[in-house]
């Protein structure tokens, strides 16, 4: 491993177009990325998807920031890891902090596959060379427009549509797209926005459109009316902010919470522990696959080769590279394929490059930090 500089670098992009869910409308997008290097010139990039406020979950750009800086650099000068099981002890000492770990394991484990020339797909256990995608669409002012937009990403060849909804918003566009697209495999995402109470009117909805998924109705810790709705349910269940680490993941299993897992690297703490996260839930019958938060190509890469992991089997939030940002930070931005999926870069790591000056010109603050 030998590591012997790291850099957090904070970043600004522009959204193509706004962004809106349960939580408020995006327009740009402020994130770390953490670069690591060894003695030998080996590198490694990773992505840190907190948000600039707190509330997909409680971190932060500046709480990633300082845990990073103020925790993580000092603990590991003082007692340098050897290698990727000391950094998972030394970061398993901290509590939460989950998406600025999960940054620091992504450089990592991209820095590890480059050092074994092997693309990270593989280094992980991963043996798909395309992944099927969907596309994650935010709430929009009006029906007709959403249905326009749908159309626009079903002609891309999206296998999947996921409408963001919320109180107020939610059977009404939902029947117009089932209208507009009678055979569109449909899901829908409230990130938490609903009372336990509203069970009932969602399941009717729910149905009459033919759903095929909900995910994360209620609060995160709002088990139980998951569990209500996911019993009969003609829809999977899907939980995502509920499940952040293994003990989460057994009191959702223990009730029955959900019928589909969505895992993101960042909210479970890494790859590698969100690996065995995602095994252990598919071993209990839960359906699992990859999520999404609007990473760059950075993040995006490492959601592909993640997503190549035989225990995904749904179609994961990671479009191409034109449905997000304005300025794509990699050399080779991704491209939906027209069979619905993403091809995994087979070059070592990542398998991408940061692109300049478009990455350059991303970062508003950088700060490089010796480790030995
Ligand atoms: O709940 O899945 C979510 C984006 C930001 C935060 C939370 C979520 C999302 C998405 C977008 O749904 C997925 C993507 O990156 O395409
Ligand atoms: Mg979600």
């Amino acid at each position: 491993m030998d590591i012997v500089r790291i850099d957090i670098e904070e970043l600004e992009l522009a959204l193509v177009e706004p962004f809106e869910t349960s939580f408020g409308v995006e327009l740009r997008r402020r994130f770390l990325l953490v670069h690591l290097e060894d003695a030998q010139g080996t590198e490694g990039w990773g992505e840190c998807v907190a948000s600039r406020e707190p509330l997909y979950s409680e971190e932060t750009v500046a709480s990633a920031w300082s845990f990073l800086a103020e925790c993580v650099v000092p603990r590991w000068r003082k007692t340098p890891p050897s290698d990727l099981e000391g950094v998972t002890r030394l970061l398993a000492a901290f509590r939460g902090n989950r998406m600025a770990k999960s940054a620091l394991q992504q450089a990592l484990v991209d820095q590890s596959a480059r050092r074994a020339r092997q693309p990270l797909a593989r280094w992980l256990g991963g043996r798909r060379s395309h992944i099927p995608v969907g596309v994650s669409v935010g709430i929009h002012p009006t029906a007709s427009r959403l249905v326009a937009r749908v159309g626009r990403y079903v002609d891309d060849g999206y296998r999947r549509i996921k409408l963001k909804v919320r109180p107020g918003y939610d059977a009404e566009p939902v029947c117009a797209v089932r209208r507009a697209f009678p055979d569109l495999t449909l899901w829908v995402d409230a990130n938490q926005a609903y009372a336990p109470t509203a069970g009932p009117r969602i399941a009717a909805w729910a149905r009459q459109f033919r759903v095929a998924q909900v995910e994360q109705p209620f609060p995160e810790r709002a088990l139980r009316a998951h569990a209500r709705l996911a019993r009969r349910a003609p829809f999977r269940v899907c939980l995502d902010e509920s499940i952040v680490d293994s003990e989460s993941l057994d009191d959702a299993l223990d009730v029955r919470a959900m019928t589909s897992v969505n895992v993101k690297t960042g909210r479970i703490g890494g790859p590698l522990v969100a690996r065995e996260l995602a095994r252990r839930a598919v071993r209990h019958g839960v359906v699992a696959w990859v999520g999404g938060m609007l990473e760059s190509g950075v993040g995006r890469a490492h959601n592909v080769h993640f997503a190549s992991l035989g225990a995904f089997t749904l179609p994961g939030d990671i479009s191409a590279s034109d449905r997000y940002y304005l300025d794509e930070i990699i050399d080779r931005p991704f491209a939906l394929e027209r069979d619905g999926t993403l091809a995994v870069p087979s070059g070592p790591g990542t398998g991408v490059e940061l692109a300049e000056p478009a990455h350059r010109r991303a970062v508003r603050r950088r700060r490089s930090y010796r480790l030995k």
